[in-house]
């Protein structure tokens, strides 16, 4: 969906490949008719308009092309790269064809297993750097960029028979790029130094990432207060995440799920071989792919970590959010103002992918904070360890707190509208929804003052979930820190981060003056993940890249 200007809006249709015109509520027209392979998700997928739009009707598609120059439902008839964006221009009435950005792996047709056309990603947002981002899922390929640095089978082995395990063009997925404009790749991208040390194609194509390790998505945003990307990623069948997208992230799928202190979970779960659930009556086991089984997984959360395929310069995080079974998130978008009333202003709405929880909900995060450190807060003290511990999939336990709508269907798009409200594109509705505040009276505020202590000094706002509920646990945290923070070497990190800790709340980040060599940061990384802290962020700032041992500033992240 995007909003053209004079109240007319374009909307996507995914089997058709039909960009419809809908103005007043109602179809006026057909901009573009695309010969679109719609088979399982893939189709006529993601629109985005250039920051310029008004100036150069720039609007940017992903779509799955057919080989047959008509629409198709049959899974073979695709090109191997026929995920595609490409760039048309508007001239008030329809969309011409103007060149193509990139193409994209769609076919999966891997021995041992039926064909799919699943985890194509497919959504296109322009960040307020003004360089458009592009998610793909994993396309069900298990190379490099699933963090499998030697393929599914080991070193010298290819992931499929196109390729892989390393980003060649036909292993670019489970990861969101960032590209300029006119499909060229920005030089300050978190690996461009990277790829341009490797080279070729699969140089080239680790220039264009901005994150990888994402299984599969269909919902990713820029939050307007912030600036901060964020994104959700489906899990199989267990732990669906809510991540903050920062440059260089690599979320850790196929190696991990939902945070490193819930491995054991993630493992049980798609190991689990009998377990017959509603929605899922043979069970959980598998990763969908049979060339790399569940029963790979690692048993800590450090090992997950230390499986990661690192590029240079990537960093693991753990999600803001999880479910532990999935509930299939959909589209999801910022509420951009507070046309709804304060008590939603600029807050994250959370579609769904399916039908099967509340027949399509919409799920609402509050969100709370100052600039960049604006995260989720909540007061349901079930939600403290940031996990939504469901019985099974598509299960409301622990989400009732989040249920903010019933029986949208399946969400693929969440967006403010020009006139401030919610636009919802509901794909099996065959609607645009839009949410509006009926003048009724609302619950009483949960805003962030209400969930928040006052700020305190340093450079982001506290924000925390239920004090009373934590202080136990934050106890103990405080106390490991402690400990770690006295340790040997690491003398002068060590005393800055010891007195930081008196001022640490759960969730808060800070910066602290500490002399660490790029070494000492890791071994203290290493050191509160053995600790069972993996979730424990410790990251330098630009000037600390380089491992000098100038006074550098350590930013430090206490999460649960
Ligand atoms: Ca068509
Ligand atoms: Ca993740
Ligand atoms: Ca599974
Ligand atoms: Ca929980």
């Amino acid at each position: 969906m995007a909003f053209v200007g004079g109240g007319e809006m374009l909307v996507l249709e995914k089997s058709t490949g039909r960009v419809r015109r809908v103005a007043d509520g109602m179809v006026t027209g057909t901009a573009l008719d695309l010969a679109v392979n719609s088979a399982s998700e893939r189709g006529l997928l993601g629109i985005a308009l250039h920051p310029n739009f008004t100036v150069n009707g720039f609007v940017y598609l992903y779509w799955t092309e057919s080989t047959i120059g008509a629409d198709s439902t049959v899974l073979s008839e695709v090109p191997l790269l026929g995920n595609r964006v490409d760039r048309f221009v508007w001239n008030g009435s329809s969309l011409a064809f103007d060149r193509n950005i990139i193409n994209l792996r769609a076919r999966q047709s891997d021995s041992g297993q039926t064909e799919r056309g699943n985890h194509n990603g497919g959504v296109l947002r322009f960040g307020p750097d003004g360089k458009l981002y592009v998610l793909v899922g994993d396309v069900g390929r298990r190379g490099q960029l699933q963090n499998l640095a030697d393929g599914p089978v080991g070193p010298g082995s290819p992931d499929d028979a196109f390729g892989g395990p390393e980003p060649d063009n036909a292993h670019l997925t489970g990861a969101i790029l960032r590209i300029n404009d006119d499909g060229s790749t920005p030089s300050d991208n978190p690996f461009f130094a990277a790829g341009a040390a490797i080279g070729g194609q699969t140089g080239a194509n680790i220039q264009r990432l901005f994150a990888y390790g994402i299984r599969n998505s269909f919902g990713m945003a820029f939050d307007p207060r912030s600036g901060g990307l964020w994104a959700q990623e489906n899990g199989d069948d267990s732990f669906d995440e809510l991540n903050r997208v920062e440059p260089g992230f690599n979320s850790g799928w196929v190696q991990i799920m939902g945070p490193p202190g819930r491995i054991a979970q993630y493992k049980a779960i798609e190991t689990d071989p009998m377990a017959p659930q509603p929605f899922t009556p043979g069970g959980y086991f598998g990763l969908q792919q049979i060339r790399w089984p569940p029963t790979n997984l690692a048993d800590t959360g450090v090992q997950a970590l230390l499986r990661l395929f690192a590029l240079p310069g990537s960093h693991y995080s753990a999600p803001e959010f999880s479910w532990k079974f999935g509930v299939a998130p959909g589209g999801i978008g910022f509420l951009d103002g507070n046309a709804l009333g304060t008590r939603y202003a600029n807050d994250l709405f959370v579609g769904a992918a399916r039908t099967s929880l509340e027949g399509g909900h919409l799920f609402r995060f509050n969100i709370c904070g100052r600039a960049t450190a604006r995260g989720i807060a909540s007061f349901d003290p079930r939600l403290a360890d940031l996990v939504a511990d469901n019985l099974h999939k598509f299960e409301i336990t622990e989400s009732q707190s989040l249920l903010f709508g019933s029986d949208f269907g399946v969400t693929t798009d969440v967006q403010t509208g020009p006139n401030g409200n919610l636009f919802l594109v509901s794909l099996s509705d065959g609607a645009v929804y839009e949410v509006f505040d009926s003048g009724a009276a609302q619950p009483p505020s949960d805003d962030c003052r209400a969930s928040a202590p006052s700020p305190g000094p340093g450079p982001s706002a506290a924000l925390t979930l239920d004090l009373e509920a934590r202080k136990q646990k934050l106890r103990k945290r405080l106390k490991l820190f402690a400990t770690a923070s006295a340790a040997s070497t690491l003398t002068a990190g060590g005393r800055a981060i010891k007195e930081t800790t008196k001022e640490l709340a759960a969730n808060e980040t800070t910066k602290v003056k500490a002399k660490l060599k790029r070494k000492q940061r890791k071994k203290l990384v290493r050191k509160l993940d053995r600790r069972g802290k993996a979730k424990t962020r410790v990251e330098a700032t630009a000037t600390d890249r380089g491992g000098t041992t100038a006074d550098d500033e350590v930013k430090v992240k206490l999460r649960d």
